[in-house]
């Protein structure tokens, strides 16, 4: 079984997401997501709208992923994709080379993208649209 590991937020969910998780699963058969925990994303200086466990819910619902576990720091990548038997980790293209250092235990694959969407633009259309 080929173990795909992917990183991030995920919030506010929308299809950019979705794009990059489909295309994470075809890489293998068993896709785990690491998703930040609030605690983390602190550290990330990055806001969610919706906490760990609820994030942890809304991506266990999705069909391309297989199992869910917290991102707690930088630093645990190495050891989850030794512990997770991981044989290819996936980014987004927006972190281009910054984990090449996994090179060393598994393969290392950045995704294009996806344009036209982001969790910014969400919240800054929906502040145009209330505030005309
Ligand atoms: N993404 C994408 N297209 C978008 C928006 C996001 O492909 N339009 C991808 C990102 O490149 C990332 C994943 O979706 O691979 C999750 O995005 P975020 O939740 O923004 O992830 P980030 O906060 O960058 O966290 O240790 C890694 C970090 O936790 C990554």
């Amino acid at each position: 079984m080929k173990k795909v590991i992917t990183y991030g937020t995920f919030d506010l969910l929308h299809w950019g997401h979705i794009n990059l998780l489909k295309r994470a699963k075809d890489l293998g058969d068993y896709l785990i997501v690491a998703i930040s925990s609030d605690e983390f994303n602190a550290i990330k200086n990055k806001e969610a709208y919706h906490s760990f466990e609820n994030r942890k819910m809304i991506l266990e619902a999705i069909r391309y992923v297989d199992e869910v576990i917290a991102e707690d720091n930088w630093e645990q990548k190495v050891e989850d994709v030794q512990k997770h038997d991981i044989d290819v980790f996936v980014m987004g293209d927006d972190w281009e080379g910054k984990f090449d250092f996994l090179k060393e235990y598994c393969e290392v694959v950045y995704l294009p993208r996806t344009v036209g969407i982001s969790t910014s633009k969400i919240k800054d259309d929906l502040f145009d649209v209330n505030n005309g």
